[in-house]
């Protein structure tokens, strides 16, 4: 690549930063919730540099860690989502996994999607949704196809400067920072511009707002930004009291039990998994430090006297609530990841109608999501989750209410259908329920020559091997599908075609006219490399014995050739 280009890495951080801008300034709840994190995380940090001394994170690599986003838009039309491939290949993001979300029960919808990242240590993605309108009756399709066909989301501009990185594989910063300015001025921009009332109303009253909420705009709007937090409960109980939800009592109370959680689990895991600028090296140089569990009453002391202050009384704006539940594994089963999220607001749109005249109502779509990731799992792990996730769900079902009329009751019992799951990574990885990443240290290479056992965790007991583990980097149908249904404030819904279409990964692959990267190939490869690096350094590999050596060669292959 000509290096005049612009960096397509720091391209898709100036694009975030904008976007987070863009989405702060239209919905200023999100712009709070994002103080609210900062918050947090600046607590979490103290706690960290008490109980790992030598660990400081300054205020600009706090905010870098926080700054880390994912997103979610809605697509009406096949020739609309491959340019925003074309889009996102820009700026190097490329489509991994295939959701279809119209494949899971009473929660389905009627969108298959995708999710655009970088392939390795990816900070930003988007989830990216498509609306599937043979999953309406003909002539319902038909008037949600032919509303689409008469919008035009991409400009001329913003398609030449895509077709340009294109032929020249990347853009000069001036034509990057235009393509950005297309992005947030127009791509993703939320215009309250609505058409075809009459068709919202019967999509809305069907049980399809997701779908309404796709057809009758006059262009795709991002639907919401996820930040990043090293703490999701204390996140999301800090955002309760401040949206006026949870009592000062109940706020303390969660906030002391989180932070006692906190400090029993933040070891230098923890430290590799949330903040990915510290080395192995950096994070050896701190001294154990201790908190005894009465000193974090202070701190939750200080943190209710900052939430109290006047910029984050959000009680005073409009909004729907809080959702009831965290999405994902329960609190301390450290896998994939925890989401939850501020419901949708209610906000004002336009409706033109073709005769010109207009009609004012509101719409309901954007909310304010919040993530915490964790480790990636292997095939056998992501069973056993969605086992667990099973057995929990089951459990809610039979109590709806529980969260919300004794909280601890609910975790607890999340947490028991969680409890096959092991909760630290060096179990994890042990049981391969999780992916890692292996280095030999310079203790094991100088003890290269003695060495001739090839078992991992043995040459990781002895200090010669050191490991870290992968972070789970994609999405999690069912949590989305939990994150949909609430707010929308509304179920899934049957598909109303004759019969109900099955949809697979080739019906996306066709339209964006490339592979979607399989990612578990990915965090397979990654560990394999390592494995294989590791046997190298230490003059192990001929003693792996060919099966195993040979298993390791296929996974990297075939990670290569995804
Ligand atoms: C996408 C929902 C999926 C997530 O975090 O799982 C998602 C949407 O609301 O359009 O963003
Ligand atoms: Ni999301």
């Amino acid at each position: 690549m000509n290096s005049e280009f612009a960096d397509k890495r720091q391209m898709q951080n100036r694009l975030f930063s904008e976007l987070s801008q863009m989405f702060g300034q239209e919905v200023p709840l999100y712009d709070k919730s994002l103080l609210v994190n900062k918050v947090c995380n600046t607590l979490v940090c103290e706690l960290l540099s008490q109980l790992h001394i030598g660990f400081a994170m300054s205020d600009d690599q706090l905010d870098k860690t926080s700054g880390e986003r994912h997103g979610a838009i809605r697509i009406g039309t096949p020739a609309e989502y491959r340019w925003i491939a074309r889009l996102f290949a820009v700026f190097a993001m490329e489509p991994h996994n295939f959701y279809d979300m119209t494949d899971i029960g009473e929660k389905s919808q009627p969108i298959v999607a995708t999710a655009f990242r970088s392939r390795l240590n990816p900070d930003h993605r988007i989830f990216c949704s498509l609306l599937m309108t043979d999953y309406f009756d003909p002539i319902t399709k038909t008037r949600i196809e032919e509303l689409l066909a008469t919008r035009e989301v991409f400009s001329a501009s913003a398609k030449g400067l895509i077709s340009r990185s294109e032929q020249q594989d990347g853009l000069a910063w001036d034509d990057a920072n235009a393509l950005i300015a297309e992005c947030i001025n127009r791509i993703f921009k939320w215009t309250g511009q609505a058409r075809d009332h009459q068709l919202y109303q019967e999509l809305c009253a069907a049980g399809f707002k997701i779908a309404a909420d796709i057809a009758c705009f006059e262009s795709h709007h991002l639907n919401h930004l996820t930040p990043n937090t090293l703490c999701i409960d204390l996140y999301t109980a800090s955002m309760k009291f401040c949206m006026g939800e949870m009592d000062e009592a109940e706020f303390q109370q969660r906030a002391r039990t989180t932070l006692r959680r906190l400090i029993k689990s933040a070891d230098r895991d923890y430290l590799k998994l949330h903040f990915k600028g510290l080395t192995s090296a950096q994070i050896g140089t701190f001294q154990k430090g201790r908190i005894i569990t009465e000193e974090i009453v202070p701190f939750v002391e200080k943190l209710t006297h900052r939430l109290q202050n006047a910029d984050l009384a959000l009680s005073k704006l409009q909004h729907a609530g809080f959702k009831d539940y965290t999405e994902g594994p329960a609190e301390g089963t450290p896998v994939l990841l925890r989401q939850d999220a501020y419901k949708a607001l209610t906000e004002p749109v336009r409706f033109k109608t073709a005769d010109g005249s207009v009609v004012n109502s509101v719409h309901t779509a954007r909310f304010g999501e919040i993530e915490q990731r964790f480790y990636a799992t292997t095939p056998s792990g992501r069973k056993l989750y969605d086992r667990c996730l099973a057995e929990a769900d089951t459990a809610r079902q039979n109590d709806p209410e529980i969260g919300k009329r004794d909280f601890t009751t609910y975790e607890d019992r999340y947490a028991q259908a969680f409890a096959p799951f092991p909760k630290t990574l060096p179990e994890l990885l042990k049981k391969r329920l999780a992916y890692g990443r292996f280095t030999a240290t310079a203790k094991g290479i100088d003890a290269k020559e003695s060495l001739t056992g090839t078992d991992i965790y043995e040459l990781i007991r002895l200090d010669y091997v050191d490991y870290e583990g992968l972070r789970y980097e994609d999405f999690l149908p069912l949590s989305a599908a939990g994150i949909f249904a609430s707010n929308l404030n509304q179920y899934g819904t049957e598909s109303t075609a004759a019969q109900k279409p099955v949809y697979d990964q080739s019906i996306l692959e066709e339209i964006l006219d490339r592979r979607i990267v399989d990612p578990n190939l990915t965090y397979a490869g990654l560990q394999a490399e390592s494995l294989l690096n590791v046997y190298s350094q230490l003059g192990l590999l001929d003693k792996l014995g060919n099966v195993k050596k040979s298993e390791l060669e296929q996974a990297l292959a075939d990670y290569l050739a995804n």
